[in-house]
């Protein structure tokens, strides 16, 4: 590094004398001064490479921001929120219904009606891949790479996926399966979703329904309302013996609650489930987080939540009662999350950053004292 000589004149004046005293910098001999060498050049291109290679990376570090968890406990009890389903079921829609009962004992029809849609559970090749893509990233996220939440909320990236695309060519055999699908409103109470055989009817007392299977009921509410004359919908309807035998097989598309929000991931998408059983009992436990996104490029109030899930083998012989069904029961979690991206005040970052560069100056030229013995 060079070094500046001075000479040090005597001044007649005695005011510059005492200023000349408060000069902190090293003066030298005319004598003493170094000499530019070959080596303390090469020092000094070494140190210039390393202060900007610290510059680029301090300020790139500085850039890429943290991304900070808070936890707080949730207040907003009252707040209503959405339950986004798409969910094939391997049984025919006229033969399940899926709603909701939550502790606050509310008709089950406040919450909304899901779109039922006739499906074949088959799915053709483009259908397959496309299930598969989903099933494929979510237990990537899931099981190897938990820190690309970060990322996704530093990108704003927003996972919604696409709807399942159309069979192409209609299969010829008749719909053996049930697409049910679209938004219900929910308490923020703890509830019970479900997908279970026959057609809900509310109890008339107002609180809460039954499921009845098709030969308790008689005659369907689906095929009453197709037809204005009910026995000659009696008639067409298909003998017992004829009606599905309880499949509830099925596969979730999608699977969320609240508006849709970056960097959230939906661990129930992608989800399959066979069963050789007919009387099969799904049961997903799920706690629902509430969390507050508040990155630099959006601001958002969602739900993420965590799942455990369940299967259960009906048989009453065995002393393994229940329901056969789907059975997605929800609870929410007391503590919210609140997920702030955060980034070093300016200031801090430029004390960081010259005290790294001053320390490389120091260094370097220590190294050319060391290599210029003679001085
Ligand atoms: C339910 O449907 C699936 C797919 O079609 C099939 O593999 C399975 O064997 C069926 N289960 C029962 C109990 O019928
Ligand atoms: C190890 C060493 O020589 N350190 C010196 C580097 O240079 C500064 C300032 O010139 C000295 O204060 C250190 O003692």
């Amino acid at each position: 590094m060079s070094v500046q000589i001075r000479s040090r004149k005597k001044s007649n004046i005695p005011a510059v004398e005492v200023v000349k005293q408060l000069d902190s910098f090293p003066k030298l001999d005319k004598d003493d001064f170094i000499q530019r060498s070959p080596v303390g050049g090469i020092v000094s291109i070494v140190a210039y490479v390393i202060i900007c290679s610290v510059i680029f990376f301090e300020i790139r570090y500085y850039w890429d921001s943290d991304v900070a968890f808070h936890f707080v406990p949730d207040t907003d009890m009252h707040a209503k929120l959405k339950v986004n389903v798409d969910i094939t079921v391997a049984m025919p829609c006229y033969s399940i219904d899926a709603d909701i009962i939550d502790s606050t004992d509310e008709n089950f029809r406040v919450f909304g009606v899901l779109e039922e849609e006739d499906a074949w559970f088959e799915m053709s090749e483009k259908q397959r891949a496309h299930f598969d893509d989903i099933r494929y990233f979510n237990t990537y996220l899931r099981e190897e790479m938990h820190a690309v939440n970060e990322l996704l909320w530093k990108q704003a990236h927003s996972f919604q996926p696409a709807s399942v695309p159309k069979h192409e060519i209609l299969p010829s055999q008749k719909p053996d399966a049930c697409r049910i699908f679209g938004s219900l409103e929910l308490n923020k109470v703890a509830g019970n979703f479900h997908v279970a055989a026959g057609k809900a009817i509310p109890l008339a007392n107002g609180e809460g329904h039954v499921h009845t299977e098709l030969f308790n009921f008689g005659i369907p509410r689906k095929i009453l309302s197709h037809d204005d004359d009910p026995l000659v919908a009696f008639l067409q309807f298909p003998p017992i013996r004829d009606m599905p035998r309880h499949n509830f097989s099925h596969r979730i598309h999608h699977m969320s609650f609240g508006d849709s929000s970056v960097g959230i991931i939906h661990p129930l998408d992608g989800d399959e489930k066979i069963t050789q059983e007919p009387s099969t009992s799904y049961q997903y436990f799920i706690e629902i987080v509430p969390t507050d996104v508040e990155t630099f490029l959006t601001k958002a109030k969602t739900y993420q939540y965590s799942v455990k899930d369940n299967l259960r083998i009906i048989d009453h012989n065995s002393g393994s009662h229940g329901m056969p069904g789907i059975f997605f029961k929800y609870d929410f979690s007391a503590l919210k999350v609140i997920v702030t991206q955060t980034r070093e005040p300016l200031f801090q970052f430029f004390i960081r950053l010259s005290s790294t560069i001053a320390g490389v100056f120091v260094t370097a030229g220590n190294l050319t004292r060391l290599t210029n013995p003679h001085t």
